[in-house]
């Protein structure tokens, strides 16, 4: 990655956290209802895919955990929290809510509740592409313990067997709500499951954002040249619970330290201070920066913004 995208990033992921952790101080306070999954911790893997992919050209899907995914497409982060809040003006007109983020303007195929589920949609839009005979790619983000339902395999298939132009990128979290995966899965790496189906694939730390890039370059040129499918899997880990109803008793508090030590801004932040590239008093000031635009922008704006109209319940339903 080059160094002013190094700095760009660092300022993305920054505005990924404290908008994810706002989310959680506005669900403490009643302005977000229903359930909300947060991203803090694994924001390397979605920025460091997407920056070696081509936002709002290629295609990206993903499951419940999908706020920054649309944001790194190129969704605006106020439609994302109007939609969260459940006002008209959201990203989903605010009927969908946290799970169901979507922008087709920006090719951010949504986020879906049912675990699994966009496996084969990814497919279907790979191969939409490859009918159409365009460049852009499909790119489908799942957590680790989808990949234990059975549309999984079936989508591998028809996906080798056709030579999709899909990027499967399996952000490897540990857990499955509260069961690990050890005690979920028997095949421990996941990138070793695709073989079978004679899949491309590879495995590297989530975490930091150079190594997740490199492996994503690989990828995505792999993909896009015409290869077919591959399959990326990124070691990473959520800070938060499940959802917000998660209090993390199945796991302990010295494995998240252990986790938090390799935190993927921090871990950037550090690699940029110590090539002299930027202060510990210039991440403090984007820190704030980012905290200012986020409270007096994006959470103005949902505040603002009107419910939706209940004469217009049966709008935008196909039925
Ligand atoms: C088809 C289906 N089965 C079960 C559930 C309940 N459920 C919601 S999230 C989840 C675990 C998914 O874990 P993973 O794929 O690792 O993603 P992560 O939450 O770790 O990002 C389950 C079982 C669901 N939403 N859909
Ligand atoms: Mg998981």
């Amino acid at each position: 990655m080059k160094l002013e995208d190094k700095k760009r990033v660092l300022r993305e992921m920054v505005l990924h956290r404290r908008f994810e952790e706002r989310c959680y101080q506005a669900y403490i306070e009643r302005k977000i209802g229903g359930f909300l999954h947060l991203y803090p911790g694994q924001e390397a893997c979605c920025n460091g895919v997407m920056e070696a992919a081509r936002p709002g050209h290629d295609y990206v899907i993903t499951g419940y955990r999908d706020h920054i995914h649309a944001i790194k497409c190129g969704s605006d982060p106020k439609a994302v929290m109007a939609e969260l809040y459940g006002k008209e003006t959201g990203c989903s007109k605010g009927r969908g809510g946290s799970m169901h983020i979507f922008d087709v303007a920006h090719r951010f195929m949504g986020g879906y509740a049912l675990v699994g589920g966009p496996f084969p949609l990814a497919a279907g839009i790979a191969k939409g592409i490859q009918l159409k005979g365009g460049d852009e790619i499909s790119l489908c983000f799942l957590g680790d313990a989808a990949n234990n339902q059975g549309v999984f395999h079936e989508t591998l298939n028809m996906a080798a067997l056709w030579k999709l132009p899909v990027l499967f990128v399996c952000e490897n979290n540990q857990y499955g709500i509260g069961t690990s995966i050890d005690r979920s899965t028997a095949v421990l790496d996941q990138y070793k499951r695709v073989c079978s189906y004679g899949i491309e694939s590879a495995q590297c730390d989530g975490q930091d954002i150079d190594v997740v890039y490199e492996h994503a370059r690989t990828a995505v040129d792999y993909v896009r040249s015409g290869k077919g499918p591959y399959f990326l899997e990124l070691m990473t880990y959520r800070y938060r619970g499940h959802s917000m109803s998660d209090s993390r008793g199945y796991r302990t508090r010295e494995e998240e330290e252990v986790w938090k030590q390799r935190d993927p801004i921090n871990i950037l932040r550090d690699r940029l201070i110590a090539t002299g590239e930027m202060s510990m008093d210039d991440f403090v000031a984007i820190e704030k920066e980012t905290d200012i635009y986020i409270e007096n922008e994006v959470i103005k704006f949902a505040e603002d913004s009107p419910e939706p109209n209940v004469a217009d319940l049966e709008k935008y339903v196909l039925a």
